[in-house]
């Protein structure tokens, strides 16, 4: 079971818009994600809509799995669990309301890079009491595509966006920070370990070239009181339009 936040933890949140929970699922829990995930792949998915998910170059490997709350009962029930909900509650601000479950797949030698980002010219929410938490369930290393967060930067607003014609991440930041990797923290993570960040939280990061898989499963949840913003969700729309189907 998974604890309550402690002050500590929230501060961390407030501070930085990014934290590290390790062993946010057990090995048994990793297990049954890998399985449910290489079953549904395998066996549903073809039957779902296309925006179910988002194929990497070849046309084939899965890049992104999109809206799993929706087509797997078993994902579903993962993200509506009232020990996770205890945990997001104070981080955004309020009861949470479960937004979606999707994966980043980064396969091995194929996965592609997200480029820099913040959630909300996705999410398009206001206030932003909006989060994810991004679970490894293989290791993520250095080599492999780790997520990079500029820590703070959540606390700056939404930053000027353009449409980055990456299939699966339609809508990127105009202009690149000027902060050295050196710091920015990197979410280097054991299967079962988690990050959550804030959905303004600039991030980004690498393609994967390793034979080595980084599979996340990532959990979004926002504050019930929150809404959707016109103006961002104009430029999203317009985004993943050109770049379908997010
Ligand atoms: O998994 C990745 O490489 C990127 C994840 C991401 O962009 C996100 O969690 O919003």
């Amino acid at each position: 079971m998974i604890r309550a936040p402690s002050p500590t933890i929230i501060a961390d949140y407030e501070r930085d818009g990014v934290i590290h929970i390790p062993q946010f699922l057990s090995a048994e829990e990793v297990t049954s994600v890998r399985e449910e995930l290489t079953r549904y792949i395998r066996d549903d998915l073809a039957s779902k809509p296309l925006d179910a998910r988002t194929l990497e170059k070849d046309e084939k490997t899965v890049r992104n799995l999109w809206r799993l709350e929706q087509h797997n009962a078993f994902f579903k029930r993962l993200a509506e669990r009232e020990d996770i909900r205890r945990l997001v509650a104070p981080l955004v601000h309020g009861d949470p309301a479960m937004a979606g479950v999707e994966t980043f797949n980064k396969p091995a030698l194929i996965g592609s890079g997200v480029p820099y980002h913040q959630d909300n010219a996705y999410f398009c929410q206001e206030p932003p009491d909006m989060l994810t938490i991004w679970i490894a369930i293989d290791a993520v290393t250095a080599a492999n595509g780790p997520v990079f967060f500029i820590p703070g930067s959540h606390k700056n607003g939404m930053k000027p966006t353009r449409p980055s014609g990456v299939r699966g991440n339609s809508i990127g930041l105009a202009e690149i920070p000027d902060v050295p990797l050196s710091q920015q923290i990197c979410g280097l993570l054991a299967p079962g370990d988690a990050t959550i960040h804030h959905c303004e939280t600039i991030h980004h990061s690498a393609p994967n070239t390793t034979p080595h898989s980084r599979l996340g499963l990532l959990l979004v949840y926002r504050g019930g009181h929150s809404r959707t913003n016109p103006t961002l969700k104009a430029a999203y729309t317009a985004a993943a339009t050109a770049t379908p189907p997010a």
